[in-house]
């Protein structure tokens, strides 16, 4: 990033800060019991089991930079950075947050910070530069060491084998709408488990499959750049093969091993109460929510088509049902924020859109042929400064419907957070008074905490993120986390919502 670029950026986010101050002398918007929130009696009743695993969560490409050192060969997302146009403000991961380097300053924070889990990803071109072949040793020992250094903070490890940085190699072979991605994504899988599986025992296969292969096939937001709704499809098939035949070959190589999920979920609620909106709701669900799930749990895929899926343009061969089936030890899943979903009738579709990573814009003409419906991100609850409406009963709901659909089974909560721009602010003594992200997380986890009460099996949630990084093709203009980074200079700061944070994940409640 250039100075410029810094400039700007500390500017903003200071400015933030003071706004957030004087919102919150004045009149706090969750004070007023906004749409969506909960109440402070619940709040403070809000109890966690025993054992509960309080994490935070990262990813390689959004926070470890030495995106060329120790034979590292060159990911879709490098490619995408290094191009001219695709990131606000011309900025690339190639730096990021330095975690390669910094990496046992970070897990000294997290540990201050009374962390029991830390979900990282790992980046397939540092272990394998073009995708297949021999591992590269100086890859591996890297991430040995990270596991090392987790486990004597007391820190359990738990690994995101892909989130979303392929190697360009395999991208030059098709990428994933080539179906012989799964058998080498499995190969790779196989050599993580059996080189780090003494030591890591959660791996959760993909991080958010439906987003990367339809931000990336199907409308081209993201790398490499494509916009067919059948390079989508066909992309979506491969990974869920690849998931499952990940599945067996950690297991094969790893005894230990528990495999589960990270997948992105939005509660879809109907726009009315009619039967054409219900079923388009619960396609919406289908398609974007319990795609994969459904493939490994019961190899097959849920109702997310009008009428039968396509499977033709999906590649699918007859006997793929077994493969995709591989059902997970544990279901992952994330939440930001949710969607009222209509059915787009017989209009003719002109394709979704998307913006950030957690809210897909469709058309009032619906987003294909296939699925007919169109989703929309309401504004009823307050906007964070990434621009998502902030809903905490959509946690509430999706838990339960997740738990009630698939038997009770474990849950993770691999993601949630919030994107706010609050510095450091010299007049408090340089701290980060980010009380908004504090409410977000207090609201959020009272409402975990009743579907914990009332049944759901739920056993670690993951904050996004342990610190600010980079944020995809929006740069560095978002910051979700509980530690601010000066990208100048890397100088980490505990937020409030860090402290805050801390204190919750020691005493296991909310009112502290
Ligand atoms: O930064 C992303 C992450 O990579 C995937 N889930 C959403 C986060 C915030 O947009």
């Amino acid at each position: 990033m250039d100075r410029r670029q810094f400039v700007v950026n500390s500017v903003t986010a200071a400015g933030a800060a003071l706004l957030s101050r004087g919102i919150l002398s004045a009149a706090h918007p969750m004070q007023n019991q906004v749409p969506g929130s909960i109440s402070s009696t619940a709040v403070r009743q809000a109890r966690f089991p025993d054992g509960f695993l309080w994490g935070t969560a990262t990813a390689a490409y959004q926070v470890e930079g030495a995106w060329n050192e120790d034979g590292k060969g060159e990911s879709i997302w490098d490619r995408f950075t290094h191009t001219v146009g695709k990131v606000k403000g011309g900025t690339t991961g190639d730096i990021a947050c330095d975690q390669y380097h910094l990496y046992p300053q970070d897990i000294a924070l997290a540990r201050k910070l009374n962390q029991k889990s830390y979900r990282f990803s790992i980046s397939w071109p540092r272990i394998q530069p073009t995708g297949t072949g021999a591992p590269n040793s100086k890859g591996l020992d890297h991430y040995s060491r990270l596991a090392d250094t987790l486990l004597a903070a007391g820190i359990r490890p738990f690994c995101t084998i892909y989130h979303w940085d392929l190697p360009q190699g395999l991208e030059d072979r098709g990428g994933w709408p080539n179906r012989d991605l799964a058998g080498y994504y499995a190969d790779y899988a196989g050599i993580l488990a059996k080189h780090l599986g003494d030591r890591i025992t959660v791996w959760a296969p993909f991080n958010m499959p439906w987003s990367f292969t339809y931000m990336g096939y199907g409308v081209g937001a993201f790398p490499p750049g494509r916009a067919n709704f059948g390079d989508f499809l066909k992309a979506a098939h491969t990974v869920s093969l690849a998931q499952a035949e990940a599945l067996r070959s950690i297991k094969a190589a790893s005894s230990k091993a528990t495999v589960g999920s990270a997948y992105g979920m939005a509660p879809a609620y109907p726009e009315t109460d009619s039967e054409a909106d219900r079923a388009a709701a619960a396609r919406y669900h289908a398609m974007n929510n319990v795609f994969f799930l459904e493939a490994a749990m019961h190899g097959r895929y849920p109702k997310a088509f009008v009428g039968e899926p396509p499977y033709e343009l999906m590649g699918f061969r007859p006997g793929d049902e077994k493969i995709m089936l591989a059902p997970l030890d544990w279901v992952g899943f994330h939440y930001y924020n949710r969607r009222i979903v209509s059915d787009a009738g017989g209009a003719q579709p002109t394709g979704g859109g998307f913006s950030g990573t957690e809210i897909e814009s469709d058309p009032a003409t619906g987003r294909d042929p296939y699925t007919r419906f169109r989703a929309a991100m309401p504004t009823e609850g307050p906007l964070s400064e990434a621009g998502l409406e902030i809903w905490p009963r959509g946690i509430y709901d999706l838990v339960t419907q997740i738990s009630r659909e698939y038997d009770h089974p474990v849950i993770e909560i691999t993601e949630s957070g919030c994107g706010y721009l609050d510095a450091p602010y010299e007049r408090a003594g340089g701290t980060v008074p980010d009380v908004r992200r504090i409410e977000f997380f207090r609201q959020e986890l009272a409402e975990l905490a009743r579907a914990i009460a009332d049944g759901a099996r739920v056993r670690s949630f993951h904050a996004w993120s342990l610190l600010d990084n980079f944020e995809w093709a929006n740069g560095f203009t978002d910051r979700y986390g509980l530690i601010y980074v000066d990208y100048r200079d890397q100088k980490r700061t505990i937020k409030d919502s860090g402290l805050w944070y801390a204190k919750v994940a020691a005493a296991n409640r909310l009112d502290v």
